[in-house]
């Protein structure tokens, strides 16, 4: 974090020629259980990491925006007085939503320049579009002292990527990197957006493991998943699959496809494996988070279909290291990525060694391997 700070002050001067006035740290995140759970209006267990997106910055008071994308080897520019529209560049739309949107509710800004940097691993399901989206509105909230709740600023996000970047997610990313706790996890209610903060057990390290598949196909996938759930829900006659019940969707199978009725059956019993994984983390009951966690994967990979063999064999390795002592699932949206497992502190090398051995000889692939911590959600680097 400091080399990232260092760099991102010196960028800073060097780009423009004076120093920066505020640097923005926001988090990436990995989700422990609840996948697919939250545009059902149902139950995530997510916590923020420490990987993030840096954001230096200045005001100016000509309404101009410049953006330097240090990752990117990129830049943008665009004028606060005229309309907002799309880039040609991929990540810059992520910045001009989020701009777009903040000034929406809260016109009053006139313009800033910005250099972004940060090492959330790209493509990986650990949401790097979600810590730089809510990097930037914290930036903006906090150079010009906005009055947006967290909340707020979280929908907010969630709106630039829904409507401008044109990618159908759910809210889960941008709370957890605006609301995350450091030392916890948080139960998120993605109807009411209430949250509980579930302590992490102190003797189990949080182990993220990158198949290096990139995610592949992501968006279409994801919003035909959406659509599915949709489908479900309208033939069980619920507003959204939150409010079904497996006898519920039982009674109606023979109304509905194979397919769609197990996407159903996968959000039906994630939302109580979720919402049993959190009772089982605060009760340091780690057999029975270890059983919900085999089970959610297996839920994703048969219900689902959101698993690839990449991470399946990873899920396979790292279980039988650690057994029913840690948990061990895909994390995230799914079509690659990452896995999240929660490993005993004495048998991180283990597990460490134990991919390293296997999983490019079984694969062809190189995996990457992050231990990391719950972290703190977005906010002034001091
Ligand atoms: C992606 C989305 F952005 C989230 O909203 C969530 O649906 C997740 O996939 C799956 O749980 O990260």
């Amino acid at each position: 974090m400091r080399e990232l700070t260092k760099e991102a002050l010196n960028q800073f001067e060097k780009h423009y020629g004076y120093s920066a006035e505020l640097l923005i740290q926001a988090p990436g995140r990995v989700n422990l259980i609840g996948e697919h759970t939250d545009y059902n209006d149902g139950f995530v267990l997510p916590c923020a990491i420490d990987y993030s997106t840096i954001v230096a910055s200045k005001k100016r008071s000509d309404y101009l925006v410049n953006i330097i994308a240090i990752d990117f080897n990129s830049k943008d520019h665009f004028q606060l007085d005229q309309p907002i529209v799309k880039s040609e560049h991929g990540w810059a739309n992520y910045v001009r939503g989020v701009f777009k949107y903040v000034q929406e509710t809260h016109p009053n800004f006139t313009g800033v320049d910005l250099i972004i940097h940060g090492n959330v691993p790209l493509g990986a399901g650990l949401s790097s579009s979600a810590a730089l989206e809510v990097s930037i509105a914290t930036t903006i909230k906090t150079l010009y002292n906005l009055s947006i709740d967290p909340k707020e600023l979280a929908k907010i996000c969630q709106k630039a990527e829904n409507k401008f970047v044109g990618m159908n997610c759910g809210i889960m990313d941008q709370f957890i990197s605006t609301l995350g706790e450091q030392n916890h996890a948080l139960l998120v209610d993605c109807r009411s957006l209430e949250t509980k903060s579930i302590s992490m057990p102190k003797n189990l390290s949080v182990v993220i493991i990158n198949s290096n598949v990139k995610h592949g196909l992501v968006d279409s996938e994801y919003n035909l998943r959406r659509q599915q759930c949709e489908e479900a829900a309208s033939i069980l006659n619920v507003s959204k699959l939150r409010d079904a019940t497996i006898e519920l969707l039982e009674k109606h199978k023979d109304e509905m496809s194979d397919v769609v009725y197990r996407r159903a059956r996968h959000i039906i019993t994630e939302n109580a494996r979720t919402i049993n994984a959190a009772k089982a983390l605060t009760n340091n009951d780690i057999v029975t988070m270890s059983e919900l966690m085999q089970a959610g994967h297996l839920s994703m990979k048969d219900d689902f279909e959101i698993t690839v063999p990449a991470v399946d064999c990873l899920v396979d390795i790292v279980k039988a290291e650690i057994g029913n002592k840690g948990g061990v699932r895909m994390t995230g949206g799914g079509f690659g990525g990452c896995v999240v497992a929660l490993v005993p502190n004495e048998m991180v090398e283990q597990v460490r060694k134990a991919v390293e051995n296997q999983y490019h000889t079984q694969t062809g692939l190189k995996e990457s391997f992050y231990l990391c911590h719950a972290m703190n959600g977005a906010g002034k680097i001091s």
